[in-house]
């Protein structure tokens, strides 16, 4: 498994604009508040305001940078085989493309955002799903996020391992060259830098349930929580 080469530090510049921003008001939640908290500690968190009116998230304050060549997806767990699919070999399979509004559970929405990849049913299925699996955790190549689904929410057809968005390769900011689309659920569930899927006997809450927000993620489902205005 290829380590990201090195990360992007997010610049003074963002840091000075996030403060003007208020980001200890942002994150509603005393849990979720207290995570980001932590993560300014080390360095900075939370987001940043990005031009196309996502707001970039990042729990550690960088990204891991990851050259489109030495990128690998790594399936494991209880499968037939293990696989580590490169770039290629992803867009070898089906392409699915979709456009959904983009939803986070804080409050923002970014309407009608062009996604493609491939189906996260297809690359179970090419690693063969043994019957006593029931749930996915999903890994960061941030070394920080982590998600579940369910198999059955896994299998959806609206759930894609994505390489492009917003109609052109995943930027490093918004989790390139690959994250986890999952379109009918809140923001955090669309884990980026998509690192590990492995294949378990049950859920296990990932690093934004285990800090306040409901692993059931499905969008309506949660109260909304709000964000301050994007200036
Ligand atoms: N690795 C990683 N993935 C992540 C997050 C994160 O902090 N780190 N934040 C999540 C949340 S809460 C949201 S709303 C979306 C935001 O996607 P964006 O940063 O591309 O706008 O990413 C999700 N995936
Ligand atoms: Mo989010």
């Amino acid at each position: 498994m290829p380590e990201p080469d090195h990360r992007v530090p997010v610049g003074r510049r963002v840091l000075l604009a996030m403060a003007g921003l208020g980001i200890a008001g942002i994150v509603a939640g005393a849990k979720v508040q207290g995570a980001v908290g932590r993560a300014l500690g080390s360095g900075l968190g939370g987001y940043l305001p990005g031009g196309d009116r996502f707001r970039i998230y990042t729990i550690t304050g960088s990204f891991p940078r990851i050259a489109p060549d030495a990128y690998r997806l790594s399936v494991s767990g209880l499968v037939g085989r293990n696989l580590a699919l490169s770039l290629a070999d992803l867009r070898s399979m089906p392409k699915t493309s979709l456009v959904r509004d983009f939803q986070c559970v804080t409050g923002w929405r970014v309407p009608s955002v062009h996604w493609a990849g491939v189906r996260l049913a297809d690359v179970l299925d090419a690693a063969g799903v043994h019957p006593g699996a029931a749930a996915l955790t999903f890994d960061s190549y941030d070394g920080a996020d982590t998600e579940s689904l369910t198999l059955d929410q896994a299998r959806r057809p609206d759930v894609i391992v994505a390489y492009e968005m917003l109609g052109g390769p995943i930027t490093t900011a918004h989790g390139g060259p690959v994250r986890l689309y999952v379109a009918p659920m809140y923001g955090y569930k669309s884990l980026k830098w998509l690192s590990n899927v492995r294949l378990v006997e049950s859920v296990v809450p990932g690093f934004w349930e285990r800090n306040g927000y409901s692993v059931d993620a499905w969008v309506g489902a949660s109260n909304g929580r709000s964000d301050p205005p994007i200036k």
